[in-house]
């Protein structure tokens, strides 16, 4: 899944591609370099963030996702927003990626009734607040039980099993000792039955690990694809789709080998 942020500020490309014409250029540059799926996101949910209003999304996210109807992939549409669900929907989205599971009004509702499928999120407290103090008991139990019971919710709304994937959230209200037990037992969240995507591109507890800002980390982040994909994740979420094609090209290989 290649990322495709039309935002003034989200934290790694923030403002690289706000206007929709650079935004299109870029998903299908993401596409020529082997992305299976698009993410367009109007909205950052950086730590920090601060929430944007409904009709500044849709004026984000909409042109691009009119220029990217005959681009060849799916596309999903990062919101939390019931009315940009909507939009989406009637613009060609094929996937509603939320990062807080739809827990707004409206949200599940939304999109119960079409065909869509759904990337319910996990995530402890919102953007804004979420890193200054995150505490769990048992952070894999109970960002397993918290991905379950979204996933109850999807099914009593008239959610086929099918069209759900879920995601534990890295770097939403997690230290990094919180994203590496996630990361160790991603396999616990897979055994729910449910694909499961794993975004740890570029993110600030790669920069903890190595050191280095989010321009430079590329390697990390490959690394924790690959680790994702080697502990039970079936998708990922990357800024670097080309990279990241290589390095799971290598991992498949040596799994087909052995
Ligand atoms: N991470 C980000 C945004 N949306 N959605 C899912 N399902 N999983 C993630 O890990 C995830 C996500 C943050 O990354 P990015 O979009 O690059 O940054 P920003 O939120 O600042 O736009």
């Amino acid at each position: 899944m290649g990322v495709v942020n039309a935002t003034p500020d989200s934290f790694y490309d923030g403002g690289r591609h706000a206007a929709a014409r650079t935004a299109i250029e870029h998903a299908r540059r993401l596409v020529e370099e082997g992305a299976d799926l698009l993410d367009v996101g109007g909205e950052s949910s950086r730590p920090g963030a601060d929430a944007i209003a409904a009709d500044e999304e849709l004026r984000r996210v909409l042109p691009v996702l009119d220029g990217l109807r005959e681009v060849g992939v799916p596309i999903s549409v990062d919101t939390t927003k019931p009315e940009v669900m909507r939009a989406a929907l009637e613009h060609g989205a094929a996937m509603i990626n939320d990062i807080t599971a739809f827990a707004s009004p409206g949200a599940l509702e939304s999109v119960a009734r079409s065909e869509v499928a759904v990337c319910l999120m996990h995530m402890q407290g919102r953007p804004r607040t979420m890193q200054a103090d995150p505490v769990y008991a048992d952070v894999v139990a109970e960002v397993r039980d918290f991905l379950a019971a979204r996933a109850e919710a999807c099914a009593a709304a008239g959610i086929a099993r099918e069209r759900i994937v879920l995601d534990p959230g890295f770097g939403f209200g997690k230290t990094v000792d919180h994203n590496l037990a996630l990361l160790t037992r991603l396999g616990d969240i897979a055994a729910l039955g449910f694909p499961v995507l794993a975004g740890w591109s570029r993110k600030s507890s790669l920069g903890r690990i190595t050191g280095r800002p989010a321009e430079d980390r590329l390697a990390a982040s490959l690394a924790a694809a690959l680790l994702s994909v080697q502990h039970g994740a079936r998708m990922v979420r990357v800024h670097d789709v080309a990279a990241t094609r290589d390095a799971l090209a290598v991992l498949a290989a040596v799994e087909s080998a052995s």
